[in-house]
């Protein structure tokens, strides 16, 4: 299985090594971002995993290979590509075996990572279940990969795009521990809070890997949904974020978006109707996620020794 993967240089390197290491995703470049901010906030978010005493590991599937660490040429040609498959858990074997280039999700990365051996990844928002889910039936597989891949994710929550209660509940009922940190409540993505109590709380990195190492003592599958709060100077309000967000919603429905568009839809409308407010504050929350993600590496790859 491992033959599939190609690790960069540098991500070879720290595995020679024992070093600490951060997965990271790819749709968020792909389908998260508009070019060119995508690729400066990629190459950004590996320069601060860097700074954090870890090796960042963005991950991609490119020419039936799973590339664990991307070049700088390749990290390039995947934020200007077209037709780029956006990887969910059921698309990962097919986008391989038909040797097309995909971008992997948080559910896709969380497998890619696991199968290399990598126990933390970094980004910004998970998916989750989606507002009207009782008719449409939206609910993101991200849920139930958490569910069943060992691998801890931090995140600044999730998107108020969302229902989050009805995520909340979803990732209880999947066994999926939702540590909010240093902070009680859920954090919303661009808000720091929701205003939903979360239902573990932990203030040390050094606790959450110490939770991540006993759920593999227990034997337990799954992972831990780590939920950051974005920085206060970088936050936008509730009572803002909201009416743009019901905005887009609307957008959605009459234009009829559905299934694995519906993200990225919502996404790139918010961005246009905050003016690129959205997207600042994206940024300022997954290089927070890469921080505390490599802080939460380091103390897993210490507590080995
Ligand atoms: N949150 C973001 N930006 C993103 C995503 C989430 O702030 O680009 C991406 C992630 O890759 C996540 C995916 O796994 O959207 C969820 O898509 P869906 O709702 O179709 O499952
Ligand atoms: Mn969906």
């Amino acid at each position: 299985m491992t033959a599939l993967l190609t690790f960069s240089p540098e991500v070879a390197a720290a595995r020679a090594e024992g070093r600490a290491i951060v997965a990271l995703e790819s749709t968020i470049i792909t389908h998260g971002m508009p070019f060119p901010q995508n690729v400066e906030t990629a190459r950004a978010v590996e320069a601060e995993v860097r700074a954090h005493g870890a090796v960042p590991a963005t991950i991609a599937v490119m020419g039936g290979r799973i590339h664990i660490g991307l070049t700088d040429a390749q990290l390039d040609a995947l934020g200007q590509a077209q037709d780029v498959m956006k990887l969910s858990r059921a698309d990962l074997a097919a986008c391989l075996a038909l040797g097309r280039t995909g971008a992997t999700t948080v559910a896709a990365t969380m497998i890619c990572a696991e199968l290399a051996g990598i126990a933390v990844f970094a980004t910004g928002g998970i998916g989750g279940v989606h507002r009207g889910a009782e008719t449409s039936f939206d609910i993101s597989a991200d849920l139930a990969e958490l569910g069943e891949t060992a691998v801890t994710v931090v995140a600044a929550g999730a998107k108020a795009i969302l229902d989050l209660p009805k995520t909340l509940e979803v990732l209880e009922t999947r066994g999926v521990p939702v540590i909010a940190y240093g902070q009680d409540d859920f954090p919303a993505f661009w808000s720091r809070a929701s205003g939903l109590k979360a239902p573990l709380r932990m203030d040390s990195a050094a606790e959450i890997a110490a939770a991540h190492k006993m759920r593999a003592t227990l034997g337990l599958p799954g992972g831990q949904l780590v939920a950051n709060p974005i920085p206060q100077d970088a936050e936008i309000a509730r009572d803002v974020i909201n009416p743009v967000i019901e905005t887009a919603l609307a957008e959605a429905q009459t234009q009829g978006i559905a299934a694995k568009a519906v993200t990225p839809f919502l996404l790139q409308r918010i961005f246009e109707l905050t003016d690129g407010r959205s997207l600042t504050s994206n940024i300022a929350l997954v290089m927070n996620n890469a921080r505390l993600g490599a802080a939460i590496a380091r103390a897993l790859a210490e507590r080995t020794l």
